[in-house]
């Protein structure tokens, strides 16, 4: 069996002293952090489309990584990359993967000639599961890069462009439960509009909710047990992903009665003008938390540059929500990230999982310490204090009405108890506690 990465030894942990740029600083996987090691917090999986499949090229120029792994077959370079994929999971100790369809082997001429391109390499990748104990976080079917998808897949006015997606999306639950993946992802890459002119948007929403559902029943029906994902992004292909946020999908599912989870992906919440904070805030005060696409974007670029994470105040933010969700059930960090065209080295794809890695092994540490600190958590809670007795325990209970707080704002004369918000008092504690 070649390998594809000599120069590269497993990556261990060796610590923030630690000079060796193909070492761990902060993960350390079988640490207990807050009763659980941390490679079970983090539940790290690689993204084949990124780290298998980018080369580097973009809207104005061609490639710059060679990822032909020493083939120009199609067939071959499929069977190549998953040696490729398992032996940087293995030199990482990655424990978890995922791919879209389209990723692990290449279109034949028709939909059945496709279908046994991908049953030839999922049987590659079900040897490799079992040889060592890697998991699919999950699948999920490319139902946005043929131009077949040009006006969308579930949302497309073309219904033999519906009937093929449908096609698609059952042959990937296959795969998924066949691999005994812990998710299936829908992702609308196209799922929305470029000009309302030529949208019927009320028969789109309609047609995408009927194509969710018979995914999920089909799914559910031929024994699928992990979690279905909507993942949020605002824009990009579209201009307008129906998608939007995680507040505007949670109303969505909630609309049509689908049973979903939400796949965060920081970068499209900071399209959409949140923060990847608020985005899994959202998430879990509602009961959808499920899994995460970690990235970053750029401040200054406006569209999806899916960066490595490397701010660990966002990673803390991050991994104090996952935390106060309770932690990842079959979710995992899933790393929707490239390295930059640049970095055009085959060992740069270590360098940058390393990186990413060792920023929300921080957070997680982080997260912990701001828990255990307890000052945020408190000032919260006591923030709040005034529903915990009086006229504040009647509205939360639901027995004021309006005549009686009416009464009692009269009797009150104006709002003399409020208090400050302290923001910046609570950001220095977040210092104190990561730099401290
Ligand atoms: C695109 C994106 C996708 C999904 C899976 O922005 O994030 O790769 O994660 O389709
Ligand atoms: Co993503």
């Amino acid at each position: 069996m070649a390998e594809f990465f000599p120069n590269i030894p497993r990556i261990k942990y060796e610590g923030p002293q630690s000079d060796n740029p193909l070492a761990f600083k902060f993960y350390n996987p079988e640490e207990e952090i807050a009763g659980r090691k941390m490679k079970d917090h983090l539940r790290f999986s690689m993204a084949w489309w990124h780290t298998l499949c980018a080369n580097g090229t973009d809207m104005f120029g061609v490639g710059t990584v060679d990822k032909s792994f020493n083939t120009s077959d199609p067939m071959d370079l499929a069977k190549a990359k998953v040696e490729a994929g398992f032996e940087i999971m293995d030199k990482t100790g990655i424990e978890f993967f995922a791919f879209h369809d389209r990723d692990i082997a290449p279109e034949g001429e028709n939909l059945a000639e496709t279908n046994r391109n991908l049953d030839v390499i999922v049987d590659l990748i079900e040897a490799k599961m079992k040889e060592t104990g890697k998991k699919l976080l999950w699948d999920t079917a490319n139902m946005f890069g043929n131009p077949r998808y040009m006006h969308g897949a579930g949302t497309s006015p073309n219904a033999d462009a519906f009937a093929y997606a449908a096609a698609q999306a059952k042959k990937a639950i296959e795969i998924g439960t066949r691999l005994g993946a812990e998710g299936y992802t829908f992702w609308g890459g196209r799922e929305g509009y470029d000009t309302l002119l030529n949208t019927n948007m009320g028969l789109e929403l309609d047609n995408m909710a009927r194509l969710l559902r018979m995914e999920i029943e089909y799914g559910r029906s031929i024994g699928f047990k992990g979690n279905f994902y909507v993942e949020p992004k605002p824009k990009e292909p579209t201009k307008h992903q129906y998608d939007f946020d995680s507040a505007t999908v949670i109303g969505f599912l909630r609309k049509y009665g689908l049973d979903m989870k939400l796949n965060i992906e920081a970068n499209h919440g900071t399209l959409a003008g949140h923060t990847f904070q608020h985005e899994l805030r959202v998430a879990r005060t509602e009961g959808y938390f499920g899994s995460v696409d970690a990235n970053i974007g750029d401040m200054l670029l406006g569209w999806d540059t899916d960066e490595f994470p490397y701010n660990v105040y966002d990673t803390t933010l991050a991994m104090y929500e996952v935390l106060k969700a309770g932690g990842f059930e079959k979710g995992g960090l899933n790393f929707d990230s490239k390295t930059r065209r640049p970095s055009c080295g085959l060992d740069d794809i270590f360098h940058a999982h390393i990186m990413g890695m060792d920023s929300f092994a921080l957070g997680l540490r982080m997260a912990d310490k701001l828990i255990k600190d307890g000052r945020i958590d408190k000032f919260v809670e006591e923030r709040y204090s005034s529903y915990n007795s009086g006229i504040g325990k009647k509205i939360v209970d639901g027995t004021a009405t309006v005549q009686e707080l009416e009464e009692y704002a009269l009797a009150m004369g104006d709002v003399k108890t409020n208090t400050s918000g302290r923001q910046e008092y609570l950001e220095a504690v977040m210092n104190q506690v990561m730099f401290g």
